[in-house]
């Protein structure tokens, strides 16, 4: 018997160097849903984004996917502590969403078919950090993981990410949303486990 390295410290172990504090790697994809998954006709399925001022960009189903899309490979961290690394996706940027959008606002409030909502500031919808998702590893968005389309925002804490995204409005104070009105922190940063309002 050797000596059992234990191995340097200070030196992160790379197969958990992407793990934020408090979270454990998961080869699942757990569904979490507050209620139950709502059915979207893709002929009926509508994305706006509506202004602090009143005023609304729409896109349907077919002009969603004539948009220009990308394919993020990200983590994604579940406030519950499961974390998944390298998921693929493929989506439009908000910035693209968000480009014909004339806006003071610093905040953004995504409401989802069903009636899930979520907030954060407008800033983590851009900058090529956030996409409204219909695919995912290869193949249309199941509809337990929020398909057709769902908001993808993998820096923040899953919950932000809504499932069956309808819609964004911009609002100049931070409105909490579902989970933000329960107790969760109002912005979710998984590296500095912003799990509570408070942490
Ligand atoms: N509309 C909606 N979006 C939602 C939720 C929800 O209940 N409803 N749950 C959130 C939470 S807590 C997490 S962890 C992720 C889970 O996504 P998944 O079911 O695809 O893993 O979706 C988020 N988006
Ligand atoms: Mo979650």
């Amino acid at each position: 018997m050797g000596v059992v390295t234990r191995g340097f410290v200070g030196r992160r172990d790379p197969a958990t160097a992407n793990l934020p504090p408090g979270q454990y790697l998961t080869p699942d994809f757990p569904v979490l849903s507050a209620g139950p998954t709502p059915r979207i006709e893709l002929d009926q399925w509508r994305f706006s984004v509506t202004g602090e001022t009143g005023s609304e960009h729409g896109w349907t189903w077919q002009e969603l996917l004539e948009l220009p899309s990308k394919q993020p490979i990200v983590d994604i961290h579940c406030v519950t502590k499961w974390s998944k690394l390298g998921t693929r996706w493929q989506g439009v940027p908000l910035d693209t969403l968000l480009e014909p959008v004339q806006t003071q606002a610093s905040y953004a409030l995504v409401r989802s078919y069903g009636g899930y909502s979520t907030n954060l500031p407008l800033a983590d919808l851009r900058g090529g950090k956030a996409w409204i998702a219909y695919r995912y590893d290869g193949k249309d968005l199941p509809a337990e993981h929020g398909g057709p389309a769902r908001l993808l925002v993998p820096h923040l804490y899953f919950w932000k990410s809504a499932k069956w995204v309808r819609g964004i409005e911009l609002h100049n104070e931070d409105m909490p949303g579902f989970w933000e009105t329960m107790g969760y922190h109002s912005y979710g940063d998984p590296w500095r486990e912003q799990r509570y309002a408070g942490d």
